[in-house]
């Protein structure tokens, strides 16, 4: 594409996605958030980027998705996927955030100098795909992303209301043919088709029961279900609850994030006494477990939970297998209660990091092991596994014994039902399902595991959030001056009290986490 050509930048942003604000947004968390009606020329602009970004690879992939997950319905984001279906590159954050700043008169030459700063080629082909959620800012929204793509004669490909997950594993697919087929019957065909196969080779048995109630949190996930509820021939039998009708608003007062940050059950979902429940996020990618008791006391199975009843269970098919010389570990963040990080390393013996917030920062870390396992408190996470450990297992299936055979039989069907791109509600939901009914437990025996200390996370509206800087993976506060001193005074007067503050990547707030023995502590310090 000749430099002149790059007049038609800014002839389509001027007509059709003008820069109408000169509030600065930065590429956060998991990419641009912030009220829908200042994002449409950003969104734009991510088409003009997510064909450079394609060109510099080739001509491979990419994605863009136009969802700001756990946010309310005002709310709406755009994050761009890179070719092997993760999260942008985080050294092209900024180049995003600059293109996303730049006055529309000067969105012309900033193009061409990233184009020249990054040397891609633009006579190559370039591939954008891209999807959106429930939200009703997204379809507008994606239409901009197109037209961005258009801008820079990249050829776009429109998903419509998909998963974020179902959108980065097309990405993958379309890049690498042997992870699956890029369409979401492809992505129903390996996650669902996995997870059946696996059942016929389980029986349901113990205290498992096979009926699941879901919070579908009003948005897309709960849709996606609904499709896969009627091919799952009994195996599971999904009783499904907010899924975007009866006025039922997107995130509100139901929802994974709800139901974590409050500790509270979700609106809209019928309870019964020790009824297994999966809440799921907005956009699909996150997911925790909870159910309540006789006294209708919720009980909360959130991510950490997740992660180490799927480490515990690998692990068991592992050593069945003869596999243990693979290298197994466990990333978590800041926020993953303590309880959970004594009971992976002490009880089940696995390694454990812990990182800045973030599945971008989790998912790299996951990369250096084996087998990573990688959840945010949350409910945000899955598993990552290396061509050594897929290789490994297939050598088993065909040399091993009979008992080591079927191990590895039933981990090669747990590998292809997870979503290795990224945290994806639908599929972590399949490979929890898979463990408790390989195990025979319901969810009072998955609880019994370990104990969660008593937590607590607020959200505190500030002036400028960005004035908390943070370090040790969030876990101490370097600015303003005297805020950690502050926090260490409190926290060493509770029995294995911690406690930190972050600013939120997604949210123009700053979060406030704080554990420690009793639930009661929180009144003793006060104004908690
Ligand atoms: C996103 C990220 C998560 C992160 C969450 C909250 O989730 O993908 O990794 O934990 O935001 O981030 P923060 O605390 O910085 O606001 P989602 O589900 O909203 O995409």
């Amino acid at each position: 594409m000749p430099p002149s050509s790059l007049r038609v930048v800014y002839a389509f942003a001027r007509e059709m996605h003008p820069k109408t604000t000169d509030v600065f947004i930065q590429y956060g968390t998991a990419g641009f958030r912030t009220k829908a009606n200042l994002l449409e020329h950003v969104v734009y602009r991510m088409g003009l980027l997510a064909v450079i970004r394609s060109r510099v690879k080739n001509g491979r992939t990419i994605g863009i998705m136009i969802t700001a997950s756990h946010n309310l319905e005002p709310d709406n984001g755009v994050k761009l996927i890179d070719p092997d279906g993760e999260m942008l590159e985080q050294s092209w954050e900024d180049i995003a955030t600059r293109m996303a700043n730049v006055s529309d008169n000067d969105l012309e030459s900033i193009t061409g100098q990233i184009i020249k700063e990054v040397n891609a080629d633009m006579s190559l082909k370039a591939s954008v795909y891209i999807g959106m959620d429930t939200r009703y800012t997204s379809p507008r929204l994606a239409a901009a992303a197109a037209n961005g793509v258009i801008a820079l004669k990249g050829t776009p490909k429109e998903f419509g209301i998909v998963t974020t997950p179902i959108l980065h594993f097309c990405v993958k697919c379309r890049n690498d043919n042997t992870y699956g087929v890029p369409t979401e019957e492809g992505y129903y065909e390996k996650i669902v088709g996995s997870f059946k196969r696996i059942r016929q080779k389980l029986s349901v048995s113990g205290d498992y029961n096979t009926t699941l109630y879901v919070d579908g949190a009003n948005g897309v996930g709960g849709k996606k279900l609904n499709i896969i509820k009627k091919t799952l021939d009994g195996e599971l039998d999904l009783m499904l609850f907010n899924l975007g009708g009866n006025g039922g608003k997107l995130n509100l007062n139901c929802g994974a994030d709800y139901v974590k940050v409050s500790q509270s059950v979700p609106v809209g979902v019928e309870h019964v006494p020790y009824q297994r429940v999966a809440s799921l996020d907005g956009d699909g990618d996150r997911i925790v477990y909870y159910y309540v008791d006789d006294d209708k006391k919720m009980h909360l199975l959130d991510g950490d939970r997740i992660a180490t009843l799927l480490a515990s269970y690998i692990t068991e098919l592992l050593n069945n297998c003869g596999a243990n010389s693979l290298k197994l570990g466990l990333v978590q963040t800041a926020y993953a209660n303590g309880a959970s990080t004594k009971y992976i390393t002490e009880e089940l013996k696995i390694p454990v990091s812990c990182v800045k917030t973030g599945v971008k920062n989790l998912h790299h870390e996951a990369l250096k092991y084996d087998i990573g396992i990688y959840f945010e408190a949350n409910g945000h996470g899955t598993v990552v596994y290396s061509n050594e450990a897929k290789n490994t297992l297939k050598k088993i299936d065909e040399d091993g014994d009979a008992e080591q055979r079927k191990s590895a039989q039933i981990l090669l069907d747990f590998i292809n039902m997870t979503n290795e791109t990224v945290g994806d509600a639908i599929s972590d939901l399949f490979l929890v399902e898979t463990v408790l009914c390989a195990r025979g437990q319901n969810i009072t025996g998955w609880e019994t595991t370990y104990q969660d200390l008593p937590c607590r996370q607020l959200k505190v509206t500030v002036q400028d959030r960005n004035a908390i800087q943070t370090t040790d993976a969030e876990r101490r506060c370097i600015s303003p001056e005297g805020l950690q001193e502050r926090i260490d005074e409190l926290v060493c007067k509770v029995e294995s009290g911690r406690a930190f503050v972050r600013p939120s990547g997604t949210e123009d707030i700053v979060r406030v986490y704080a554990e420690g023995d009793t639930q009661e502590v929180r009144y003793i310090q006060g104004d908690w």
